[in-house]
């Protein structure tokens, strides 16, 4: 019987403050559309996970809330590398802030790779400038700045990524995606697709549950309520005629069928749960907390 063959694979998690770029680095790291990446806080709720596979490796990218949101410790300490983002247009703050400098030093023992973001922001030259800034500041093991969207440093960042990660096989089937279920894959399209269409504060304040995931006719059929906070927020999300929840419904559609194995039916309806956000019941229920 013949080995099965080594490859680097493994586990990295995307840490960072709130609008460090960590949903958009998560998505330019796996070449994948899979979580919200909006200049908004909270868009990112529960950790995402994202998979990417090539012949020679595979990593599972695993995106998570803010820092100061949120702190899964058993999350943190069973991956084998944490990506740190750290925006490099506030780097000093970021550097200083105590949050930040005890969740380093309770991940010690974990690789860290130090990603400063939003590097388009200023010349080439002043690059090196962040990099001997975070170098005198924390012990690091690499520091690889990036713009996610422009995918600036990109390639660099999964090199070195895949220079930490040890051999040791194949960990998840080839047509794998990512380790949360077609159901909860769908439900963050429909979030991404609130955000690309709606103002972020009625967006971030649309909670997507789904009430049946089935097949019907062979296709996926996904009826989904969208609850908003207000009264008011309901005619914005419907829109004229149902025009902007038919563009919700497409756009989600379209991103869901890049992740999912079957044509996907979308039924969209709106709800009003007034004031959702400030309930921790309701919060409870549409997935925010445990
Ligand atoms: N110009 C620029 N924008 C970025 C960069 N990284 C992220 N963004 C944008 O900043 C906003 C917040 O990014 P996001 O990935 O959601 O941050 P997160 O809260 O850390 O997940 C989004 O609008 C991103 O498109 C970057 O390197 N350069
Ligand atoms: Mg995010």
């Amino acid at each position: 019987m013949t080995e099965p063959a080594r490859i680097r694979s493994g586990y990295v998690a995307i840490a960072g403050s709130a609008n460090s770029g960590k949903s958009a680095l998560i998505n330019a790291l796996s070449c994948r559309n899979i979580t919200p990446s909006y200049n908004y806080k909270g868009t990112t709720r529960v950790p995402i996970s994202c998979i990417y596979s090539t012949e020679s490796d595979q990593v599972c990218f695993i995106d998570t809330p803010p820092l100061n949101y949120y702190e899964d410790e058993q999350l943190f300490s069973s991956v084998d590398i944490i990506c740190l983002t750290l925006n490099s247009t506030g780097l000093s703050t970021e550097l200083e802030s105590p949050l930040l400098r005890s969740f380093i030093s309770r991940n010690r023992e974990h690789p860290i790779i130090f990603v400063p973001t939003f590097i388009d922001y200023f010349p080439a030259e002043l690059h090196g400038a962040f990099t001997n800034q975070i170098s005198m500041s924390v012990n690091y093991q690499e520091i690889v700045p990036v713009c996610a969207p422009c995918g600036q440093g990109i390639t660099r960042l999964r090199e070195v990524i895949l220079k930490y990660l040890p051999e040791r096989g194949k960990l998840f089937p080839d047509a794998c995606t990512s380790l949360h279920s077609e159901r909860f894959l769908v439900s963050e399209q429909i979030r991404i697709s609130l955000f690309r269409v709606l103002p972020s504060e009625i967006a971030a304040a649309t909670a997507v549950q789904i009430e049946e995931f089935s097949i019907r006719d062979e296709k996926r059929y996904v009826r989904a309520n969208l609850h908003v906070a207000r009264h008011s927020n309901k005619g914005v999300v419907i829109g004229r005629r149902g025009a902007m929840l038919q563009n919700i419904a497409d756009i989600a559609s379209k991103g869901a069928s890049r992740l999912i194995e079957r044509p996907l039916y979308l039924d969209l309806w709106v709800k009003v749960r007034e004031s959702w956000p400030e309930n921790h019941d309701d919060l409870i229920e549409f997935g925010y907390v445990f």
